[in-house]
């Protein structure tokens, strides 16, 4: 029987890929964000392979996160594998020149957004005794860059996450991970750099990036894996990056 994966952040780069590639491994997909015309496109295309469902909410939005899961059709009510992979920077700036309104973005999205969609979806597996939840955190949950600051501090929060819920979830069956990649070429610079087209692309300037299906290809070895295996927590870096500061650029 096909599994059933639900996806954050599945407009665009890491969570359109990895819908993608679990589409074309015999998963049911959910796909969410809240690019509405962006999630009726990846359904028309993904619709070739397997049952899709879109689910357009903001993750910052408790109650939109909540009602929308549990307006999930029958068909799509169990949910084997959660992809959290929602999230973005906003801002590149010293704590002293902090913008409050990306702080709260930041905080609201990377953290308390995983933590809505997770509380949603955490009861129907400890239900199932089984499933599988995979949180997106980043090399700036595992090391502080300058002017990195709230976005390392929302992704050390996930780290921190990822191993709670691993311990808290550990009775029920649940395999819990985290995956924390480098420099990937997504749409993520354009947001940080709030649209601005050259700043982003000069982020990925001088050295080849991970590109967006590096990662979903990871993500799908991981929950491919038999059921007595978790991967608990992966780093995953563009050959040309180190650190999060050291980058080996031409
Ligand atoms: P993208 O900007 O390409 O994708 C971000 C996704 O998150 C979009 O689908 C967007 O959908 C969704 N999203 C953002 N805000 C919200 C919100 N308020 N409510 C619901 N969905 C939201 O970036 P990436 O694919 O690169 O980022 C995915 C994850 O990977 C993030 O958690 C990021 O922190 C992490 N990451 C990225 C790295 C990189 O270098 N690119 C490196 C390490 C980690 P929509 O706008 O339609 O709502
Ligand atoms: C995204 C990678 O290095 O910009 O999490 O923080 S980085």
């Amino acid at each position: 029987m096909s599994k059933i994966a639900l996806v954050t952040g599945a407009t665009s780069g890491i969570g359109k890929a990895t819908a993608q590639i679990l589409a074309k491994n015999n998963y049911k997909i959910i796909l969410c964000g809240r690019r509405e015309d962006r999630l009726l496109d990846l359904k028309n295309e993904l619709s070739a392979f397997t049952d899709v469902y879109t689910l357009s909410f903001d993750v910052r939005d408790k109650k939109a996160v909540f009602e929308s899961i549990n307006s999930l059709p029958e068909e799509f009510s169990k949910i084997d594998v959660l992809i959290n992979n929602a999230g973005n920077a906003h801002g590149l700036d010293s704590i002293q020149n902090g913008n409050l309104d990306d702080w709260d973005a930041m905080i609201d999205i990377n953290v308390k957004g995983l933590l809505y969609v997770s509380k949603a979806i955490i009861p129907r597996m400890i239900e199932q005794k089984s499933g599988h939840i995979i949180n997106i955190g980043s090399i700036a949950g595992k090391e502080v860059y300058p002017n990195g600051n709230v976005y390392c501090a929302s992704k050390h929060a996930v780290d921190a996450l990822n191993q709670a819920m691993r311990i808290d979830l550990n009775p029920f069956g649940i395999r819990v991970g985290g995956i924390h990649p480098g420099a990937v070429e997504t749409e993520f610079s354009e947001v940080r750099f709030k649209g601005d087209s050259e700043r982003a692309a000069n982020v990925y300037k001088g050295f080849e990036p991970l590109r967006a299906e590096d990662i979903a290809d990871i993500i799908h070895f991981v929950v491919s894996r038999p059921y007595h295996v978790n991967i608990a927590d992966l780093i995953v870096l563009p050959t040309a990056q180190a650190s999060a500061t050291v980058m080996n650029k031409s």
